[in-house]
């Protein structure tokens, strides 16, 4: 059966432009898969330690037929691919990383797996590109993208044309 996933896009190393661009090919080219589109591309402030470069993040909606676990193995063989390296700080900087922000309808709580992504709602570099490409979406619990915008202000995020 196929699904609609929301994944985040993010990277701060090594060109983000580009490394979201080239990831973006990579989820088009998984089986079972097609990117249905992409959010606009986003400067960010970056959350966590102030001490590394701004972000760029993008939402890409994907119809799937992968399982979300077969997914997240996927997501991570990308990310691995496009250089990241885990490191022990929390939050620090990556060239790529991938996030499943939400499986269809799914509430998922696996050791390797939480969807929704558990800080997703009151991230502005998440909602504000998700609500460009769905903007009457709700969340499995029903709340929809607008409420929770609103409670999300719009700052220190910029939308490259
Ligand atoms: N994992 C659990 N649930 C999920 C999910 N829904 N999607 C597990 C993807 N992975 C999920 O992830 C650690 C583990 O989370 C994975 O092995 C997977 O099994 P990771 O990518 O290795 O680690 P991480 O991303 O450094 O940690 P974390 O806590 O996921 O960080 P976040 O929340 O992804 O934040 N600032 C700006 N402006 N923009 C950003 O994109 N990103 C981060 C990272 C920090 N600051 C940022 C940004
Ligand atoms: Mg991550």
């Amino acid at each position: 059966m196929m699904q609609r996933a929301y994944i985040g896009l993010g990277s701060n190393l090594a060109t983000p432009l580009l490394q979201l661009r080239s990831a973006l090919d990579a989820l088009s080219a998984l089986p079972q898969s097609s990117v249905a589109a992409h959010s606009s591309f986003y400067i960010s402030d970056p959350l966590g330690p102030a001490d590394q470069p701004r972000y760029v993040n993008a939402v890409a909606a994907l119809d799937t037929g992968l399982s979300p676990l077969a997914l997240l193995d996927a997501l991570q063989t990308i990310e691995l691919e496009q250089g990241r390296t885990r490191k022990a700080e929390r939050w620090g900087p990556r060239t790529l990383d991938l996030d499943i922000l939400l499986f269809g309808n799914l509430h998922i709580d696996e050791p390797r797996l939480t969807v929704p992504h558990y800080h997703m709602h009151a991230r502005a570099f998440v909602l504000y590109p998700l609500a460009e490409i769905a903007p009457d979406l709700r969340l499995p619990d029903g709340r929809p993208i607008s409420e929770l915008l609103e409670a999300c202000p719009y700052v220190g995020l910029e939308r490259l044309p």
